[in-house]
Order: structure tokens, then C-alpha cells, then sequence
């Protein structure tokens, strides 16, 4: 007999995946993690029963959450990762060699100690002498520090619910602004604009009382429910089509979705969204 994996996502959506086995699971005390494989993703992660990644498709969030802020930022020297914890996100930010130091903050060691251990595949930049990982609240971090600003502030978090709330605030948006560099840029997952368009137009209304600019955009993540996501490039000065060529080509020739045509067209959003996103 088969055994099904299911995410009921806001009680509208489910997506099952078939498991052939259980790689790991724990109980930390901040969630349950979970790694399991399966036939259509390879191994996914779940944290409190809701999939955060897999080695099958963790491409395209990874290189959409990273290379639309890395290849238009004019300094790219100092990037701060808050969430992240599969480290996909790093790994993509230390693609770009003009990247000095990479701070990552992540709440859950259970989460990164499972990753390193079980998921290889996509933290292949945990011993890269450039990242600095940090295991601590990323909404305490940033309200916090007071060392030298960020060129660029990525916030690969869970979905808007229990503690991780904060992360979608504007109070703490405020904080990330304050702590960004003149011509930097933040980018936050802002969750599915079709299942879920509630919580991604908060998101965007909260960025923008912190920031000037504010561009949200799209892309696929097959293993998120109904398939479509949504990011947000907030800032205070930048043009997020305006794209470092030299950057870009030679970042897409590492990447296996990204590309700069896929850059300008993430930025375009259907009338159904820009109607939402106005009316409020
Ligand atoms: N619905 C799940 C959204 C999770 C977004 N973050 C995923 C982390 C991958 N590095």
C-alpha cells in the first residue's frame, strides 16, 4: 500500500505526494521537521506538515528569491538571509563573486543540523568561508544590529503564521530598511498571489509604508499549492529592470531557471493582480 503525503494549505488547497520513505523527523521547539522522499520531487522538507522545498524543484524559488536582487544591486558585498535553513538561499547568493560576507540568521538548528545532513543537494555552500550562520530570531537580529549596512536583505521565511508573523511586518520591514544601504534591496517571499491573495497583498501594503519602491513578482514552485508564487523587490532607489548585464550572464549560465528574460518577465503582472494591488 502507498503511503500520501498531504499539505492542506489554508483549508482551500491539498496537495499529496507519494513517500517512499521517511529520512527524518523531529520535533524542535520552534516546529516538526520533516524530510521524506518521494517519486515526483526526490526529498522534500516540511516544517509543521507544509513543504518548504525539495531537491526536485527547489531551483526555481531558490534562483527567484536571489538573482533578481543580486543582478541589479549596484554593491553586492554585504547580503544578509534571514530563514533559509535548507540553504538554498545562500548557496545561490554565493554564486556571485562580487559577494564578500553572507549573514545567515535561522531560528531552528534542527532545521539546519537535518539540511546539512539530509539534503546536500541544495546546501552545497555551508563550508564557504564567506557565509556566517547564526542561530537566532531573524525579527530580534535585525532590530539589533548595529554593525555596518547590507547591500542586499533576502527573507526566505515560512508562511505568515505562529512566529513567523513577524516577518511580515512593517515594524520589522522598518528595521531591515534602516539597516540596508542607500542603494540596497530587500526581497521577501510573499506567498501564493492565487491561493493565499489576502496575505500577499498585506505583505506588499506593509512594504510599502517602509519603502519607497516596491515591485512585486512571479514565479513557478511547483511543489507550493496551485504552482504559482510571488516574491516582493522593495527599495528605496532602484529600477529592478535595470540589470547588471555583465552580472546576469554570467550568473544564468549557472542557473537552471533564471535568466534575464525571465527577470523582466517575472516583473509583469497580470490585470486580475494589479487590479487587487490597487484597490487597496
Ligand atoms: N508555503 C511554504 C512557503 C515557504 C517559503 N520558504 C521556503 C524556504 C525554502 N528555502
Amino acid at each position: 500500500m502507498s503511503l500520501w503525503y498531504y499539505e492542506i494549505f489554508e483549508n482551500k488547497s491539498r496537495l499529496g505526494l507519494k513517500v517512499n520513505k521517511t529520512v527524518f523527523q523531529a520535533k524542535s521547539e520552534f516546529q516538526t521537521v520533516e524530510i521524506f522522499e518521494t517519486d515526483l520531487f526526490g526529498k522534500v522538507l516540511a516544517l509543521d506538515s507544509t513543504y518548504q522545498t525539495s531537491v526536485g524543484d527547489e531551483f526555481y524559488y531558490h534562483e527567484m528569491i536571489v538573482h533578481p536582487a543580486l543582478t541589479t544591486a549596484p554593491q553586492i558585498r554585504r547580503v544578509l538571509v534571514i530563514g533559509g535553513g535548507d540553504g538554498g538561499s545562500v548557496r545561490e547568493v554565493l554564486r556571485h563573486q562580487e559577494v564578500n560576507h553572507v549573514t545567515m540568521v535561522e531560528i531552528d538548528a534542527v532545521v539546519v543540523d537535518a539540511c546539512k545532513k539530509h539534503l546536500p543537494e541544495i546546501g552545497q555552500a555551508w563550508s564557504d568561508p564567506r557565509l556566517e550562520l547564526l542561530i537566532q530570531d531573524g525579527v530580534a537580529f535585525i532590530e539589533k544590529y548595529n554593525g555596518g549596512p547590507f547591500d542586499v536583505i533576502i527573507i526566505d521565511g515560512p508562511d505568515p503564521v505562529g512566529p513567523a508573523k513577524g516577518l511580515f511586518k512593517y515594524e520589522f520591514y522598518r528595521d531591515c530598511c534602516e539597516k540596508l544601504s542607500p542603494q540596497g534591496v530587500l526581497v521577501v517571499q510573499s506567498e501564493s498571489p492565487h491561493v493565499s491573495s489576502e496575505s500577499f497583498i498585506d505583505i506588499v501594503s506593509e512594504l510599502k509604508k517602509a519603502f519607497r519602491a516596491v515591485h512585486p513578482y512571479l514565479g513557478p514552485v511547483p511543489i507550493y499549492p496551485c504552482g504559482g508564487w510571488s516574491y516582493v523587490y522593495a527599495s528605496n532607489q532602484l529600477n529592478p529592470l535595470k540589470i547588471i548585464d555583465q552580472r546576469a550572464e554570467r550568473i544564468e549560465k549557472a542557473c537552471r531557471y533564471y535568466n534575464r528574460d525571465i527577470h523582466r518577465a517575472a516583473f509583469a503582472l497580470p490585470n486580475n493582480l494589479k487590479r487587487i494591488l490597487n484597490s487597496k
